[in-house]
């Protein structure tokens, strides 16, 4: 099934120049990048797109994490995206990714780790629309 899943390129990642590395692993995954932007979250933004862990004892951290530097959004497609791209990024803490994963390759523990990925088909539309405007969208289909 073709499906598209929001990819956030985090600020650790940004800051080691890791940016270039991680879409060549990306594409080289075969997922295609449809949509992409450099930007920055403010904490408020932080706190809302990571709301579902708003109860965690990391969430306070994770979204000063998140709004500390610039980060890279983007749409990746391709067949069964979501989860290839969740197999692409390797597990949640870095330490533990098995090697040819982002995460190996470019994170450092279980919040510094370089890189976000949707969870599910319905996480993904949210997260594809809270980065990536109507008219952004209108003109991947162009
Ligand atoms: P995921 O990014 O692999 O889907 P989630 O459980 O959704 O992992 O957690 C969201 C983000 O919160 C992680 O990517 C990581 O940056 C941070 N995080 C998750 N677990 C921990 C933890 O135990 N300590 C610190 N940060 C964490
Ligand atoms: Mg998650």
């Amino acid at each position: 099934m073709l499906e598209r899943t929001l990819a956030m390129i985090k600020p650790d990642a940004v800051a080691k120049g890791a940016v270039g590395p991680i879409i060549t692993m990306m594409e080289e995954g075969g997922l295609k990048v449809v949509a992409l932007k450099m930007t920055r979250l403010t904490h408020a933004q932080a706190e809302a797109f990571y709301l579902v862990h708003r109860e965690r004892p990391f969430y306070k951290d994770l979204c000063n994490f998140m709004s500390s530097g610039p980060i890279v959004a983007l749409v990746l497609e391709g067949e069964n995206a979501i989860k290839r791209y969740r197999e692409l990024m390797g597990a949640t803490d870095s330490r533990k990714a098995v090697p040819g994963t982002i995460r190996h390759k470019c994170g450092t523990d279980n919040e510094k780790n370089a890189v976000h990925g949707s969870d599910a088909p319905e996480t993904a539309t949210v997260e594809i629309c809270f980065h990536f405007s109507d008219a952004e969208l209108r003109a991947l289909a162009g």
